[in-house]
């Protein structure tokens, strides 16, 4: 199953099967992960972040937030194995939980370009409301936006050396929505 390609350009790709996986259910999966509210520092301030997150993989550090290393859960598995599978890659190492609360919550402009993520597969997996997506090259300034909803599944391909991604606040937006970023450790 190839996606539909929503942005080409030499090596960087990312592409969407929009609600390949519909038949989860947003509570379920909101259920099954142990959120946790995490402070962050930017330019010399500390708040929450606006979004609750988890992570299950080796240790890892962003922003400036540790995380230690987390076995991923049975539950994850078989989403991985699917993921590898469409992917054409291994499983993956670690996932990024995200639980976006409403349209208030939201992650700014960043790359995953930490030395030890592979950037050359990212897998991205969303449940509840729709929420706008955006891809920017760092230096064009060129955009795109991609509607992410319920069971969409968006690979982020070689995307992490040129472009930044940012998901932005939807003051109409009242609903929660759950992302899962699936990465290879390396
Ligand atoms: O919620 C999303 O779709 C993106 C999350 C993201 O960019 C990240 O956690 O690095």
């Amino acid at each position: 199953m190839d996606g539909l390609t929503v942005l080409s350009s030499g090596a960087a790709r990312c592409r969407q099967w929009p609600g390949l996986l519909a038949a989860e259910s947003l509570d379920e999966w909101v259920e099954r992960i142990p959120w946790q509210q995490n402070r962050i520092t930017v330019y010399g301030k500390t708040y929450d972040e606006p979004r609750l997150t988890a992570w299950f993989g080796p240790a890892y550090r962003y922003s400036s937030i540790d995380w230690p290393a987390t076995q991923i859960p049975v539950e994850l598995k078989a989403l991985n194995n699917h993921l590898a599978k469409l992917l054409e890659c291994p499983p993956f190492d670690a996932v990024l939980c995200n639980l976006y609360r409403d349209g208030q919550d939201a992650m700014g402009w960043h790359r995953d370009n930490e030395l030890e993520i592979d950037p050359a597969v990212i897998a991205s997996v969303s449940f509840g409301a729709s929420r706008d997506f955006k891809v920017r090259h760092r230096e064009t300034k060129e955009g795109w936006t991609v509607p992410l909803g319920h069971g969409d599944v968006l690979s982020m391909e070689h995307l992490q050396a040129d472009y930044d991604h940012a998901l932005p606040r939807r003051a109409r937006v009242d609903a929660p929505r759950l992302n899962l970023t699936f990465r290879h450790f390396r």
